[in-house]
């Protein structure tokens, strides 16, 4: 039996459950990170942290673009413009899943679970003279938060005043917990708000640039990206506001393969990349990786701060967990991205099959 199941109560009570996370998180306490570390020259290394920009503490709201009331964030440049854009980008008709496939086995975020029953076996019938018989599935999980998971503008926030004080716990366009939260779902920044994706896709292989898989802790630099363009034989410019970019990272080869490690910390984008990728007015980033950033950040005070930055200060979503086995087999960098999120009232993120067309 594992030996995850034979701990005492005592060790799973959420506290401690909340420590280990804390310590997992940040810079330096992972073996991983230490590893990746060591991959770096100390000079790139500290250049690295230096580079990263203190978070500011300036209040984001009132979205400088999409006004004070929206709740759609950068899914606002979803327009039947961007869509005949994106179809430009069609020439031979070849749809890729860059979706995983959701099961129980899957390697998931903390204690998050994932678990689907079918009861009856059939759940009922037969029904009328033909005897039609049918299943049911009865799912449990973060239904927006594990396997490949797309992170609306109601996930991620950023505690601005005391503990517990949630008139300063802000979201996305300075909303409040106290605005929004509730025990039956969000009332505001919902997942339902979110306009379906259909737009230009670029994706970056920085697992092929550096040679091998990157590892926990390793930052993927704007020096990376820059190289990984030209090796791919692309152009800075060509990436437009309203676009989506992507890394593959390798970690994805992890999955299913070795969840402890995959779990234990990931390469990924920092603040630099982060601030790229908002210059750039793109409206989503995604990766091979569970969180797309870098974890843990080798600025060892700062953690998943790249999710604050672009989800809940500029209103840019991410797409984890991704797949794009398939694209870089076929060398194909450049393609329509194609999802819409379930849309579930209330709902922090969701679950789905997003495609690319090439
Ligand atoms: C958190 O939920 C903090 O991270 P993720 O979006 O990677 O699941």
């Amino acid at each position: 039996m594992d030996s995850r199941y034979l701990k005492d109560k005592e060790e799973l009570k959420q506290p401690a459950v909340d420590d280990d996370r804390r310590a997992f998180l940040t810079a330096g306490l992972v073996g991983g990170a230490v590893a990746a570390g060591a991959l770096m020259t100390g000079a790139a290394h500290a250049q690295q942290v230096a580079q990263a920009p203190a978070l500011s503490d300036k209040p984001w709201w009132p979205h400088p673009k999409w006004g004070k009331d929206d709740q759609a964030g950068a899914s606002n440049y979803m327009t039947p413009a961007k869509t005949l854009d994106a179809v430009k980008l069609i020439k031979d008709g070849k749809v890729y899943r860059i979706g995983r496939v959701y099961e129980s086995g899957m390697p998931k975020f903390g204690e998050r679970a994932f678990t689907m029953r079918i009861p009856g076996a059939p759940t009922g019938g037969p029904f009328g003279a033909n005897k039609l018989i049918y299943h049911d599935e009865y799912l449990a999980t973060e239904i927006g938060q594990t396997g490949t998971q797309f992170d609306g503008l109601g996930h991620i926030g950023i505690q601005m005043g005391k503990d517990g004080d949630k008139n300063e716990m802000r979201y996305y366009n300075g909303i409040t917990e106290q605005d929004m939260a509730t025990a039956y779902g969000l009332t505001k920044l919902g997942v339902e708000h979110v306009k379906p994706f259909f737009t230009r896709g670029h994706l970056f292989d920085v697992e092929a640039l550096k040679g091998n898989m990157m590892e926990a802790g390793q930052e993927i630099t704007v020096a990376d990206l820059r190289a990984a363009l030209q090796k791919q034989n692309m152009q800075e410019a060509d990436i437009k506001e309203g676009d989506a970019v992507f890394f593959n990272t390798g970690w994805g080869k992890l999955w299913l393969k070795n969840n402890d490690k995959f779990n234990s910390g990931e390469p990924g984008i920092g603040l630099e990349v982060a601030k790229w990728c908002i210059d750039k007015g793109v409206a989503l980033t995604g990766a091979d990786t569970w969180a797309t950033e870098v974890v843990p950040n080798p600025n060892k005070d700062l953690v998943f701060a790249v999710h604050g930055e672009l989800i809940c200060k500029n209103g840019i979503f991410n797409h984890e967990n991704l797949d794009f086995t398939g694209l870089i087999a076929d060398r194909k960098y450049q393609f329509a991205y194609i999802f819409s999120p379930a849309p579930i009232k209330g709902a922090t993120g969701s679950n789905g099959g997003p495609v690319a067309v090439t």
